[in-house]
């Protein structure tokens, strides 16, 4: 293409970043530009305390959404803490990787959170956030 695309970024994913969903997904995919090693990454979702006159802004939900994806990404035995039950994806690299969702997904904010080793050999470490908002 011409283009240096630096290290495995986001491409798209679904839920979309920065969607409002009135359906709780049960899945979380993500594409990226290039493979992952699937087992040396890590991706998680959390819950984003933030109320609910944020969620219309995808700029304060990033805003608030950083300092936590800093804080628990690191983290090592959060299952509890986490609304998904890991990753589906079974092969060992991969552009798409898969997550599930534990059912019963309140309302609220979501950021799904990654550090990802690409088959490049870089890290790359970054996150988004949707909304489920049942009307
Ligand atoms: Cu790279």
């Amino acid at each position: 293409m011409g283009v240096v695309l630096a290290h495995a970024e986001y491409r798209s994913s679904i839920p979309t970043a920065g969607a409002t969903l009135k359906t709780a997904p049960s899945v979380v995919t993500i594409n990226f530009s290039q493979a992952v090693e699937v087992r040396l990454s890590t991706f998680k979702v959390y819950l984003l305390s933030a109320p609910p006159e944020t969620w219309g802004s995808s700029t304060r939900l990033k805003r608030l959404a950083r300092p936590l994806v800093q804080q628990v990404l690191p983290l090592r035995n959060d299952g509890s803490r986490r609304v998904d039950t890991g990753v589906t994806t079974t092969a060992r690299t991969s552009k798409t990787v898969t997550l599930s969702l534990k059912p019963g997904l309140k309302p609220g904010a979501y950021v799904v959170m990654w550090k990802n080793l690409g088959v490049d050999g870089h890290t790359e470490t970054d996150f988004f956030v949707f909304v489920y908002r049942p009307s």
